[in-house]
């Protein structure tokens, strides 16, 4: 709402008669300094690099360095603080000093003259003061500064301040998104045989017809809609539209509901075939190290980011933080985590496990050249290598020997200030610095080496070997140093990735561990964790500080012989049956339901429906496919805001979230966010300045805004697009339940070698004529030679396809066949996967 203009020049005409009155009229006004009571934090405030802000009893706080020259060698402030011409301000703060100081408060131009529109000389005393000012605008600006000037002392000395309010000017714009029509569909489309479900915002109450049409305006199917009621997570009162019985593929259907049509959407049975893939293309431009080729990835192209090369201060020989270590280290390469040029042990890691992940549930759908990397006809799957890309990294992060914290790994690498937007990485000058190793890093290489180990061995054995080294490296040292924890305070420059629990980090890497070593030692200390039988699925999904759910996902589904397995497998199902039942109550289908929605709802969504797929693929009961088809719908469009969430992916898709490279909206002549990328999606906590201004009071699904500056919001990041990875890659597999059953023995082994036996049972009313079953091998199983099918092998995927004079197995029956091979070291289960004529057995 925009304040009546009649009644501000009656204010403004007072504030000329009488300066008291000029106060109260300012008074009266629009608050325009953001989170100025400190309630949500320090964000946006901002100081030089030179001082740390902390809340401090619900004041602003920083210890002030002495021998400092000038008052503006240390800097507290606030940007982008709008004044309208004219206008007058009250300005008011409580502040103090120990010992006690004269500081400079200032609001000023941001830039260069650095004009002051006020500039006062607070006198600032050990037990506090209130201070009060007016102004009045003598030009409009949309981005004036706030800021306190408090260098120049040779002593250093405590600031601390409260209730910073700065009243009058123009009542800030409410804003409201545009969310275009108020039937809410999944805009990119519908599996024909999946579920097919729609929302209707309304003020009706009762139900109301439908009408689906497909792209000649026809009516194919009509309904009633289901009336929801108010919808906490938007405050909006909702219906469903159920046109799941629809099934025949098209494009450009429209849904019509209480006048209102939704957006096109299509019905199809490819409409997720290149998501995965786009998903996972977005890892090469998140690369550093490397230069980006434009030819591989076009409008992306860019020289190689923290590469040695000025002005780039790394990454090849990087030092501590000062005191943290005497060495420095070459931790070149790398994924930059999200919109910053941060690299970070914790988030690597979940990033490149679930990449790993992905590839693990099926081989056979990620072959080599899909990903157009340079790497791409090498042999490996490119998942394989875009992961060893970031796995490469990680091992570079661990504390080599003789030093102290020995196999640590350092918590993470970035740039010693915050810089700011746009900026390509390879022009970033900041000083880059190592953080002291953290228990939550080593643990996260110990996993993610361990499975590594295993995943490459088919392909690179040396590299499989040194990785599960490090893994046990690892694994000794933070059972050597098991609390040794992130600082919550080391969040200048990056972000600070703390966490004080990292007894799940311990679960999920001695998993890991297991099951690529079968040790005694692993197992005993994964059935001793209190994770390995507690209710680990929460209903704010798994992240990179909540890790216990990637070891309990490994150990249900990755061939191993832990005891009591089916129990594991059932605790899977048990987290998918609350997800399920959360989704059902749910109006947008969302498996993900808090009062509060967290920073990067959209991927904790996205890891709840990694755990109901991974239920199909335990029991292949339909309704945990349904769900996963369901809960992707509100990722693409099915949602409050009437947006999808996928760069590139339906009419409308966030296309500027926070990045200093694909930074179109701030300079046109960058790329936006490649197709594929994640925004991170609605945070109830809106901690960045522009979602502060917009979203005060947003319900859940509204505290969002797809803007270049909301970071808290809109951001990128590689562990957002490794379960969108992960969850396309399930909805694009369109193997279906086959009914067959399939017994693989092992007859025999020999140190280096074993023989099995594989019997296809046909459990289906059909014969089948000629067939190809095809399996994975956990680890560095090869085929030797097969007898009874033609065996052949590719990386761990094996093809044993008939010959001939045993195509058939009628139903009931079964054929038999075998192989013998050969295996490295460490354990050898019998593979539980098998698909034949692509159909997976049941
Ligand atoms: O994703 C992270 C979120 O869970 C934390 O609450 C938040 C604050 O520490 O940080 C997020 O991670 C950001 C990181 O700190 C810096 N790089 C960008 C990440 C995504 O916004």
């Amino acid at each position: 709402m925009t304040r009546c203009r009649a009644a501000l020049l009656a204010l403004l005409t007072m504030v000329a008669l009488s300066p008291a009155a000029s106060a109260y009229a300012a008074d009266e006004g629009p608050e325009q300094i953001v989170n100025g009571t400190f309630d949500a934090g320090t964000a946006p405030w901002w100081s030089t690099g030179n001082t740390t802000l902390t809340v401090d009893a619900g004041r602003l706080c920083a210890d002030i360095p002495g021998g400092t020259a000038n008052p503006w060698d240390v800097i507290i402030g606030q940007d982008d603080i709008p004044l309208v011409e004219g206008e007058t301000y009250a300005y008011r703060f409580q502040a103090s000093a120990t010992p006690s100081k004269v500081g400079k408060a200032l609001i000023q131009l941001p830039v260069d003259p650095w004009t002051q529109y006020l500039s006062a000389s607070p006198e600032l005393s050990v037990s506090g003061n209130d201070y009060s000012y007016t102004f009045t605008a003598p030009v409009s600006l949309p981005n004036a500064q706030v800021v306190f000037q408090l260098g120049g002392s040779a002593e250093p000395w405590r600031f601390c301040m409260d209730d910073v309010s700065l009243k009058g000017g123009a009542e800030p714009e409410v804003y409201e998104p545009d969310t275009g029509p108020r039937v809410r569909v999944n805009m990119v489309g519908y599996l024909p045989s999946g579920p097919k479900k729609a929302t209707l915002v309304t003020t009706e109450t009762t139900a109301l017809d439908w009408e689906l049409k497909n792209a000649g305006k026809e009516t194919v199917a009509s309904g009633r809609t289901v009336p929801k009621g108010v919808d906490a997570s938007s405050g909006q009162n909702v219906h469903v539209i159920d046109f799941g019985t629809y099934a025949k593929p098209g494009e450009g259907y429209t849904l019509t509901a209480d006048g209102e049509t939704s957006r096109p959407f299509d019905i199809g049975a490819g409409i997720y075939d290149s998501l995965p893939t786009d998903a996972l293309k977005f890892y090469y431009t998140q690369r550093s190290g490397i230069e980006i080729l434009d030819s591989l990835r076009p409008g992306y192209g860019r020289p190689a980011g923290h590469a040695g090369v000025a002005p780039n201060q790394g990454d090849v020989e990087v030092p501590c933080q000062p005191g943290v270590c005497d060495y420095t280290l070459n931790v070149k390469g790398g994924w930059y985590d999200a919109g910053d040029h941060g690299k970070y042990v914790v988030n690597g890691g979940i990033s490149a496990y679930q990449l790993m992940a992905a590839f693990e549930r099926n081989r056979a759908a990620f072959a080599d050249g899909r990903l157009q990397i340079p790497e791409s006809g090498n042999g490996v799957p490119d998942v394989l290598d875009e992961a060893r890309w970031e796995q490469e990294f990680l091992l570079s992060m661990q504390v080599p020997d003789g030093k102290p914290y020995e196999g640590m790994a350092h918590h993470k690498i970035h740039d010693q200030n915050w810089t700011g937007l746009p900026l390509l990485p390879h022009l970033d000058p900041q000083k880059r610095e190592l953080h002291p190793p953290s228990t939550a890093a080593t643990l996260n290489l110990a996993a993610t080496a361990a499975q590594a180990a295993r995943l490459f061995a088919p392909y690179d054995a040396e590299f499989a070997a040194k990785n599960l080294k490090a893994a046990r490296k690892a694994w000794a040292a933070a059972k050597a140093n098991p609390a040794r924890y992130a600082d919550p305070n080391d969040g200048v420059g990056g972000g600070a990735y703390n966490d004080n629990n990292v007894t799940d980090e311990f679960y999920w890497a001695a998993a890991e561990l297991y099951i690529t070593t079968g040790e005694k030692e692993f197992k005993d200390f994964v059935l001793a964790s209190p994770h390995h039988t507690g209710d680990i699925w929460r209903e704010r999904g798994f992240d990179w500080g909540n890790v216990a759910q990637l070891g309990r996902l490994d150990l249900a589904t990755v061939p191993n012989a832990l005891p009591g397995r089916d129990k594991v497998r059932q605790s899977v199902v048990a987290g998918a049956d609350k997800y399920v039942a959360i989704q059902r109550e749910h109006p947008y289908g969302l498996p993900y339901n808090p009062a509060d929605f967290d920073w990067g709802s959209n991927n904790l969504v996205l890891n709840n429906l990694v755990v109901v797929a991974t239920a199909y693929d335990l029991t292949g009961q339909e309704k945990y496919r349904a769900a996963v088809r369901e809960g992707m719908d509100y990722i693409l469009g099915r949602n409050a805001l009437n947006i999808s969430y996928v760069t590139g992916y339906g009419e409308v898709s966030s296309h500027n979230q926070h990045s200093r490279w694909y930074a179109h909206q701030l300079d046109h002549s960058l790329p936006n966010p490649p197709r594929g990328s994640l925004a991170g999606g609605p945070n109830s906590s809106i901690q960045d300045p522009i979602a502060q201004r917009l979203l005060q009071g947003c319900k859940p699904q509204f505290c969002y805004v797809d803007d270049i500056e909301s970071w808290s919001t809109n951001e990128l990041t590689i562990n957002w697009n490794s379960p969108l990875a992960w969850v396309s890659a399930f909805l694009a597999d369109k193997s279906e339940p086959s009914s067959c059953r399939v017994r693989y023995s092992a007859h025999g082994s020999w140190p280096g070698g074993f023989t099995s036996q594989v019997v296809i049972e046909n459990t289906g009313k059909d014969t089948v004529d000629g067939w190809s079953l095809r399996w994975s091998f956990p680890g560095a199983q090869r085929i030797k030679q097969g007898w009874g099918a033609k065996v052949t092998q590719s990386g761990a995927v094996v093809t044993a396809k008939s010959l001939g004079w045993n195509d058939r197995i009628k139903p009931g029956r079964s054929v038999t066949f075998g192989f013998v091979g050969t295996h490295a070291s460490g354990p050898n289960p019998a593979p539980e996967v098998f698909h034949l004529n692509g159909d997976r057995c049941r």
